[in-house]
């Protein structure tokens, strides 16, 4: 498979090489606030084009340099939080990690160093857990969750609603926020159960004092459903489509 030689050489090359993070706002659906951004891995490969984030997360998961990827990761959101900064624009982040990363004992260690090193607050971060990822093997999950959280990193499950025993991971994670699966809200505006799915989410998480946030909001339509079943952060096309960082602060000025 040559993609993974060339992915090896992108992740060795400064600044990233062909991957690229883009950058997808999230709003609060009662101030309409930009609260933070997504970062979202984006590969343009020279020959095979735009290479999905899945793909390229097999890739890297395959053949070991996951980690490799992670860090990388990190590390550049985290220098573009320090350059925003510089321009005078405070953003939060949220960062995805994945199965493998939470059994890396030294994510949290590397995380704690980086921040220092750029100068960004532990609360400017947030991770995006997969429920999958939870599942694995839990208590060391849960270990890596806790010292992550007294770190002062917030952490959302992503992708909920698509796991398994996701009642008691809300419940015994110490998490700050849920994340609706698109699947949920795309389907929402044509399918009853999607809505009741959404609906439960909604109040179930509330009911625990975690934030919901919904994804995949492409319509105004979905968007006002969400504001008057009390969802509270959104994040879709509606608003935005995931982009390059110079391109937000443009989008900013615009949307403000
Ligand atoms: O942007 P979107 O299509 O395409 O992203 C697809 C999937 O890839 C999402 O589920 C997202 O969580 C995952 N993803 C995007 N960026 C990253 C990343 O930096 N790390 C990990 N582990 N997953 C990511
Ligand atoms: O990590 P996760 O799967 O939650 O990442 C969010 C994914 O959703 C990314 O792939 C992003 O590109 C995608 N996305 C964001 N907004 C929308 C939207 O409004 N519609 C659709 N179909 N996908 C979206
Ligand atoms: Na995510
Ligand atoms: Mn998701």
């Amino acid at each position: 498979l040559g993609l993974l030689g060339d992915l090896r050489r992108s992740l060795e090359t400064p600044g990233f090489g062909e991957v690229a993070l883009y950058y997808q706002p999230q709003v609060d659906m009662s101030s309409g606030e930009v609260v933070g951004v997504e970062a979202l891995l984006r590969w343009r490969h020279p020959v095979r084009g735009l290479v999905s984030p899945e793909e390229l997360i097999k890739v890297a998961e395959h053949s070991g340099v996951m980690r490799l990827l992670t860090y990388r990761v990190i590390d550049e959101v985290l220098a573009q939080l320090a350059r925003w900064a510089e321009g005078g624009m405070q953003l939060r982040a949220a960062i995805n990690v994945s199965v493998r990363d939470l059994h890396t004992t030294d994510l949290v260690d590397y995380l704690a160093e980086r921040l220092a090193e750029y100068g960004v607050a532990a609360d400017q971060i947030q991770l995006e857990i997969t429920e999958g990822a939870l599942m694995a093997d839990p208590r060391r999950v849960l270990a890596t969750l806790q010292r992550l959280d007294r770190l002062g990193v917030a952490l959302s499950l992503d992708d909920f609603g698509t796991g398994y025993s996701s009642l008691q991971h809300l419940r015994r994670l110490p998490l700050s926020e849920v994340k609706i699966d698109r699947s949920f809200v795309l389907g929402m505006s044509t399918d009853e159960d999607d809505a009741s799915i959404v609906r439960s989410i909604i109040e179930l998480a509330g009911a625990l004092g975690l934030r919901v946030v919904a994804e995949g909001v492409e319509d105004e339509r979905t968007w006002r459903w969400l504001v008057a079943h009390g969802c509270h952060v959104a994040q879709g096309w509606f608003y935005a489509r995931p982009m390059p960082a110079d391109e937000l602060p443009r989008w900013l000025a615009k949307y403000r």
